[in-house]
């Protein structure tokens, strides 16, 4: 899906801000028709955020199922004989959309982009009425998978097992977008390291199509093309590079014989990533990553975006000398992926399926009983959605140049011999909608080289390890020994780039020991400079996510004290012992020097 963006042809006004608000204890709004007039009651809503934690009343923060927005939009006045759309950067998890009295669209899905036509519903010059009821109800045709039961006394209960609060609401912008009606519909661009543009326009029938690439930090047209499949060479050109950045515009001009229909600007970088041997490749040169699987995550907004605690969080980024991230566990917004492309943060992008495994039990999750690809878990519904997430997720960032490899879950059970039923049409469907990128899935703990039925399908191997933390807790020596065996064995059997894309032992910052005592400071750190010394010992072992960026909010459980305190940094951002170990260690790699970013640079 294209992003809306201002160009000579289209326009775009934002939503944003304050929205009428209105939650559906009974969950009867759309029968009751509540779209139909102004919203009951005089509460008001934060856009974009989450709606959790705004309000000081638990049976709001807890409710399970429809919550109502709505807002009064005024079209503009020049915007008549225009495809006038409303855009979503997501609602999570549902969404019904109504322009009026009349339903304009329905999205599932919480972590994607979507938008709705109300070309016929509206008047340019006039106002409208635009509410959307959301939806965070998780059953086990979601992806995330979940489900709901019922408390005695009537109260509804969400349930889950992915270790992330569920957090609802419109948490990214809102958008009203006039383009028009025959218009750029979808671009792919693909590059080679020589200069060599390629790109695949869609666009209807009987228009030309003539592409200008320009330089984003000179503003020159670089290079120029004719039609809607066509490559050009840039001379000289300037390669996207881990670290720093580099962008191009793809400018694409639809004409009807001399009269200009549409512009439209695809932004993209000249790079190449492949898969050599036990390395992965940017531009033909061995990249390592340092960083972190992170969350969208944040006190009062929940989820929702704020660009100024991502330049916050980008800025930690850089001071710790991260040079990666994952996008652990859904697609983030489109603002921090443009933030990546333009500032040279590699990306392992993630769709939202986590928590496909019923044979992790007790403790922090909840399985209600069976095995995980079954009738009544995952199932071919799960399946289908998670087949429509892979899709929307790779049209969305397909042109992404940060973006190097496409994780397509976090932790499914991967013992079960049904898995491979279940995900090798999933890893298929990936390498069709990009045969560009390698694609991957984070293997958990109990999936061993020697279990795990489904890594010989994938181009890397991604690890979650807790040798230390959730298995010999406090005993590092016995972890150190286990973990490198086990890591000699995936080496052994696969040949394949490792990445350990989580290690990471709870903290609460400020607690000390001289001992190796869980929990502390010291043993964070102790407990990373363990995993820090097995990471060495191999050569396959391309990179470490440490887990995680910052402490994050989940749902409540005897094993989080609020939240998950795994963090680097605490939940407002300030540094824990091992943000200062990670820093000298990943400023001092030799290994990682591609790709660190220099804060000086900005
Ligand atoms: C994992 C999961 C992550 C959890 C983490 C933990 O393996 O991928 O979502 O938060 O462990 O801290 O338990």
């Amino acid at each position: 899906m294209l992003t809306a963006i201002d160009t000579p042809t289209r326009e775009v006004r934002s939503l944003d801000g304050l929205w009428r608000f209105a939650v559906d204890h009974d969950n009867d709004g759309v029968e009751r028709r509540l779209f139909a007039d102004t919203l009951p009651g005089t509460r008001e809503v934060a856009v974009p955020a989450s709606v959790n934690d705004l309000f000081a009343d638990e049976n709001v923060r807890n409710h399970v199922g429809y919550w109502f927005y709505q807002r009064t939009v005024r079209v503009p006045r020049g915007w008549d004989g225009e495809q006038i759309l409303v855009r979503f950067g997501s609602a999570t998890h549902h969404a019904i959309v109504w322009a009026g009295d009349v339903e304009v669209g329905r999205h599932s899905g919480g972590y994607l982009p979507f938008e709705v036509d109300v070309t016929d519903h509206v008047t340019a010059g006039e106002e409208f009425r635009l509410t959307v009821a959301v939806d965070n109800r998780l059953d086990k045709t979601c992806i995330p998978p979940g489900w709901v039961t019922q408390t005695p006394d009537g109260r509804r209960q969400q349930h889950y097992l992915h270790d992330f609060y569920n957090y609802t609401g419109l948490h990214r912008s809102v958008e009203l977008v006039a383009r028009p009606r025959r218009h750029v519909e979808d671009v792919t661009v693909t590059t080679e390291l020589d200069g060599t543009v390629t790109w695949d326009v869609t666009a209807p029938e009987g228009l030309t199509v003539s592409i200008a690439v320009v330089d984003k930090q000179t503003g020159e047209t670089v290079a120029r093309g004719e039609g809607a499949r066509g490559s050009a060479t840039i001379d000289n050109p300037t390669l996207w590079t881990p670290g720093v950045g580099g962008m191009y515009d793809l400018e694409i001009t639809l004409r009807d014989d001399a009269a200009v229909v549409d512009v439209y600007l695809q932004p993209f970088g000249v790079r190449t990533v492949r898969v050599d041997g036990h390395r992965l490749l940017i531009n033909d040169k061995p990249f390592y990553f340092t960083g972190f699987g992170m969350h969208e995550d944040h006190e009062t907004l929940g989820k929702g975006h704020s660009d100024a605690h991502m330049i916050q969080d980008f800025e930690l980024l850089s001071w710790i000398g991260a040079n990666s991230l994952r996008t652990s566990h859904y697609p983030y917004s489109e603002q921090i992926m443009d933030y990546c492309d333009a500032h040279g943060i590699v990306v392992i992008d993630e769709t939202p399926a986590v928590g496909l495994n019923w044979m992790m039990s007790g403790g922090i999750l909840d399985s209600d009983g069976g095995t995980t690809y079954s009738a009544e878990n995952v199932n071919d519904k799960t399946q289908a959605s998670h087949a429509r997430e892979i899709r929307e997720l790779i049209a969305r960032d397909k042109n992404r140049p940060s973006v190097v490899i496409w994780s397509i879950a976090n932790e499914p059970d991967s013992v079960d011999p049904e898995a491979r039923t279940y995900f090798e049409p999933l890893v298929e469907l990936a390498r069709e909608c990009d045969p560009t990128r390698p694609v991957g899935f984070v293997n958990v703990m109990m999936a061993p080289h020697d279990k795990c039925v489904i890594s010989d399908l994938f181009d890397v191997i991604m690890l979650n390890r807790y040798y230390g933390w959730y298995f010999q807790s406090g005993d590092l020596t016995s972890a150190e020994a286990l973990f490198t065996e086990e890591l000699q064995g995936w080496v052994d059997r696969y040949g394949k780039p490792i990445i350990i894309t989580e290690y990471g032992a709870d903290t609460v910052a400020g607690l000390h020991s001289i001992y190796h005592q869980p929990f502390t400071e010291d043993y964070q750190v102790e407990y990373l400079a363990m995993n820090s010394r097995v990471f060495d010992s191999f050569d396959a072992v391309i990179g470490e996510q440490m887990w995680n960026f910052a402490d994050f909010q989940t749902k409540y459980g005897f094993a989080r004290v609020d939240g998950n305190k795994k963090g680097a940094f605490t939940r407002d951002r300030r540094p824990k012992a091992a943000a200062r170990y990670l820093r000298d260690r990943w400023l001092g790699m030799d290994s990682a020097a591609y790709g660190r970013r220099d804060p000086l640079a900005d």
